[in-house]
This record gives C-alpha cells, sequence and structure tokens, in this order.
C-alpha cells in the first residue's frame, strides 16, 4: 500500500493486513472465505486536498482551469455531482483568512446557473491574482494526482487500486462577495461554494466508467464506501457507538448496478458549530441555536429559483410548512445522530481553538 505522502507501508501477509485494520478502526472482515476476500480487495488510494471547491474543476464543469488528472479520474470512473461536506472543517485556519459581518455581505449574483464566471463584476487585479492563484493551486495539485497515477500504472497496480480524489470542503473566491469558506461570515454560512466538494472514484471493472451521479453524498458515506470496498465492516461496538448516517454507495456506483437513487437519502444535512442546514434538491433550511437565535434568523433558499442563495424566503406565508417539514426532517436526523458529548449545539462552551471562530465573532 502507498499512502499520500509515498510511505510505503507492508501489508504483507492477509493476516497482518486483518489485524492492522481490526488495530486502526475496529473492523472485522465479513464473512466471506479470507482468501476469496483477500482476492477481492484492492488497493485503496484517497487524496483528500484541503479548501478544494467543486466549482474550481475542469471535469465540473469550470473551462477557466485544466485538470487532466481529475478528469481522467472522472472519464474512467465515477463523477459525483452532489457531494458534500458534512462539517466543514473547523480545526484549521483557511489559507485565506477573511472576515465579515453576514449583514453586511453584498449577496450579488454575478454568476448564473450554466455559466460559470467566478470573478464578480467590477473585479480588481487584486481578485484576479487570488483567482489564479488558487487556480494555480488545483492544477499542481492535478499534477501530483498525476504522478500517483503513473506511479501506479508503473507498479502495475493501476487496475487494482481504488482511487478517491476528494476534498475537506470548499472554498469561495469572491463568489457573494467571500473569500474562504463556512467561516467567511459571521456567523458561519452553508452557501454552495463553501460545502460543496468535488468526489470521485475510479476502480477498473468495479465501479462504471464515466458515469456522473446525481444523488447526495458525503464523507460519511465515503468512510462506509471504502470499507465496502476493502470487504471490512465496522464491528458491532465500533458502530454502535459511531451510530454514523454514512452508507456505502458502492452498490449505486458499481459495474453492473441495478439499484437506483430511489432507494437513497433525498437531502443532505450538515452541521457546523451551532448551526445545521438541510438541503434536498429544490431547498435548503439553514436553523441556528441559541446565542445565535433570535438575533439571527433561519434561513430558506428556493434553490430552483434562486441558485445562488441571494433571497431569504423563511419569511413568507407560503413556504412556512414547507419550512416547518424541513426543520422537522432535521431535528430528526439529529436525534438520531447527534453524540450529546460532541453536540455542536454546545460549542460555544468548548474551549476555544481559533481565534476567528465565526460562532463567536458574531456575539
Ligand atoms: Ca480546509
Amino acid at each position: 500500500m502507498r499512502t499520500t505522502e509515498g510511505t510505503l507501508i507492508d501489508m504483507g501477509s492477509d493476516i497482518s493486513r486483518r489485524r492492522l485494520l481490526q488495530a486502526a478502526t475496529g473492523l472485522s472482515l465479513g464473512a466471506k472465505p479470507l482468501a476469496q476476500k483477500a482476492a477481492e480487495r484492492p488497493n485503496i488510494l484517497v487524496v483528500l486536498t484541503d479548501d478544494h471547491g467543486q466549482w474550481a474543476s475542469h471535469c465540473y464543469g469550470n473551462r477557466e482551469l485544466v485538470t487532466p488528472n481529475m478528469d481522467l479520474l472522472a472519464e474512467t470512473g465515477a463523477l459525483m455531482q452532489n457531494a458534500y461536506t458534512p462539517v466543514p472543517s473547523a480545526r484549521r485556519r483557511a489559507p485565506h483568512s477573511g472576515q465579515a459581518a453576514f449583514r453586511d455581505i453584498p449577496m450579488e449574483t454575478y454568476a448564473g446557473p450554466g455559466k460559470a464566471i467566478h470573478l464578480p463584476p467590477g473585479d480588481s487585479a487584486a481578485r484576479h491574482e487570488q483567482l489564479a492563484q488558487y487556480y494555480a493551486a488545483v492544477m499542481y495539485v492535478d499534477e501530483q494526482l498525476g504522478i500517483l497515477i503513473d506511479e501506479l500504472e508503473s507498479s502495475g497496480d493501476l487496475a487494482n487500486t481504488l482511487i478517491v480524489y476528494t476534498a475537506d470542503h470548499g472554498h469561495m473566491n469572491g463568489h457573494h462577495g467571500l473569500y474562504t469558506k463556512g467561516n467567511a461570515t459571521a456567523p458561519q454560512n452553508f452557501l454552495e461554494e463553501s460545502i460543496r466538494i468535488p468526489c470521485i472514484l475510479r476502480w477498473p471493472g468495479r465501479i462504471n466508467a464515466g458515469r456522473k451521479h446525481s444523488f447526495p453524498v458525503d464523507h460519511c458515506d465515503l468512510f462506509q464506501t471504502i470499507l465496502d470496498a476493502a470487504c471490512a465492516r465496522e464491528t458491532k461496538g465500533a458502530h454502535g457507538k459511531r451510530n454514523s448516517p454514512g452508507r456505502s454507495y458502492l452498490p449505486l456506483i458499481g459495474e453492473n448496478a441495478t439499484r437506483d437513487k430511489q432507494i437513497w437519502r433525498d437531502a443532505q444535512f450538515c452541521e457546523y458549530g451551532n448551526a445545521r442546514m438541510v438541503r434536498t434538491d429544490r431547498r435548503k433550511l439553514i436553523v441556528r441555536y441559541p446565542p445565535h437565535a433570535p438575533r439571527f434568523g433561519d434561513e430558506l433558499y428556493d434553490l430552483a429559483d434562486d441558485p445562488r442563495e441571494t433571497r431569504n424566503v423563511i419569511g413568507e406565508a407560503n413556504n412556512r410548512e414547507i419550512a416547518k417539514q424541513l426543520h422537522t426532517r432535521l431535528d430528526a436526523h439529529f436525534a438520531n445522530h447527534e453524540e450529546p458529548e460532541h453536540s455542536g449545539r454546545d460549542i460555544l462552551k468548548r474551549p476555544r481553538y481559533n481565534p476567528n471562530e465565526p460562532w463567536r465573532v458574531a456575539l
């Protein structure tokens, strides 16, 4: 097994592989005979980059930069169109730190659906420079990804390797007049550019090549998908303790997949600090909790009419029932999966680890 840092880990015999898996993750192998499992299991290479927004990828439709290796993975693998980060990373500061009061942000509409222009009107040379640097970083990552793919090819391992390319969360480069991610505003935001990530999986012969999938997925699902590919599963105790909402989507993207998205969930849930979001195909509800609420109210966006999330329509009478239904779904999801000792609703009671936490800055 080769890690993203290039370190070779000698997985040795099947027994040592099994012990390593169990020791590292609390996993156990499934019920099939061990020899059969070993033959089915691929090498797994996961490339998880920092702050790479889905919008900044050629294979996701951006023609302003070239990412031939991500394109190659997409052409020969599965491209997840609606991949989200369930909890945007709050443990590290973004490279371009910025802070602004949410109320003061001009929510302009410089880009409509189907027309990707990633600079706001009236852009300055500095904004061009920042975008150019961001694109350069993405293309550098793509180049390094190509080196990894070449290494796998030259070692003869490419055919039996599941390659996953994804990111921890998105990023804004002037989108909505903002820079960085969910912490670009106080309180924190759930704008699509902040939470939508690239997610591409390639595994020849096991994952359908060149397919795009629109059902919503996140990293909780990716974890289970990787376990599935490795023919491993969590022990009952580990699974019960984690109580993750994640599910493997390997059956939905695999060769000869017969199941379709009807059996998959139709909503994506996120938590970021003490705010939560549920997003369906059509709508996005953001709920804020005390002490932010009621000073900062909840938000509802109709993404069909307003894909740029410029009009909070939660106060409109004809949306009350819709907002209520989404709120009920949100509550049910977190009631089922929340770990009380780690609940985002209590995050203000936790030690500060970042001087610019958007949920504190807003107070
Ligand atoms: Ca990050």
